[in-house]
């Protein structure tokens, strides 16, 4: 109960924060995007790792404030690094369950992008299959997102029960290889087949492949071996505050 009062004033109090993980091109290291990350610094507590937090606010509903705050920075940050030199491709920004569950969040997506300029193609919304999956109308949202030009991802791909008929009608253009499949990838046959399976899926429906999780350059020479040549992983990055980009990747 006190978690959740805290959690309530984390915003006002500016003790949450975005971390960025880069996302890069195997073969040749140039970085394609990053994937935003929240994070919960509270005075007392310390860092509150988003796995102990999200899950209060999807329950408490705060979730939808936290959400439309998290996506308003990752926006703004963009255009930061951009007027500081560095240009960043694309953001990708996780979605809850809970923020469909409210109604069509075209219309906050649409504002955030008209208020901060940044182009709808340079963000990239990532929901996970099960969001999808048993989220009523998740189907109608996801195609009102595309409509407005903003790129969406299938987080965690692999671990749901995503039916292929379903991933054939959604206007999706990314599948993220969860790390659970990566991290044993050059040991364990299962998820070695499971890999390649993705990949092979990915090509074959004409969509970009990111493996998750990536932490050594073994994985990483498998992937571009099988044909994915994104990644995003400890190997190339932690997830860095917002200056840290700028002095790893400024020109
Ligand atoms: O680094 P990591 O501990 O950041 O993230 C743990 C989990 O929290 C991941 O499953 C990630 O998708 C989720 N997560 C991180 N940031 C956000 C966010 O802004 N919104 C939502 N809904 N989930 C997030
Ligand atoms: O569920 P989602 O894929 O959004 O979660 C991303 C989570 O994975 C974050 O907690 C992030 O910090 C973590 N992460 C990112 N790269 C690595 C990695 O190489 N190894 C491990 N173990 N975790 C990672
Ligand atoms: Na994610
Ligand atoms: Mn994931």
């Amino acid at each position: 109960l006190r978690l959740e009062t805290f959690l309530r004033r984390s915003i006002e109090k500016e003790e949450i924060f975005l971390n960025y993980q880069p996302q890069v091109e195997i073969d040749t290291g140039r970085l394609v995007g990053v994937e935003a990350l929240v994070r919960w610094n509270h005075p007392e507590l310390g860092l509150i790792p988003p796995i102990r937090f999200i899950p209060l606010a999807e329950d408490t509903g705060f979730i939808n404030q936290l959400g439309k705050w998290v996506l308003h920075e990752a926006c703004r940050q963009m255009v930061r690094w951009q007027e500081a030199g560095l240009h960043v491709p694309k953001i990708a920004v996780n979605l809850s369950a809970k923020q469909f569950e409210r109604g069509s969040i075209v219309n906050m997506v649409a504002d955030i992008l008209h208020d901060t300029g940044l182009e709808p193609e340079r963000l990239q919304l990532e929901v996970t299959e099960s969001v999808i999956m048993n989220t009523g109308d998740a189907m109608v949202f996801i195609n009102d997102l595309h409509s407005i030009g903003v790129a969406l991802a299938i987080d965690d791909f692999g671990t749901g029960y995503s039916s292929l008929a379903y991933l054939k009608q959604l206007p999706v253009q990314t599948l993220k290889i969860d790390r659970s499949f990566i991290k044993d990838i050059s040991t364990d046959v299962n998820d070695e087949a499971i890999a390649i399976a993705i990949i092979q899926l990915g090509k074959s429906m004409n969509l970009s492949v990111i493996a998750e999780g990536v932490e050594t350059e073994e994985q990483a020479a498998f992937l571009l071996r099988h044909g994915c040549n994104l990644a995003q992983g400890y190997f190339y990055s932690r997830p860095l505050a917002a200056d840290d980009m700028l002095s790893r990747w400024q020109k």
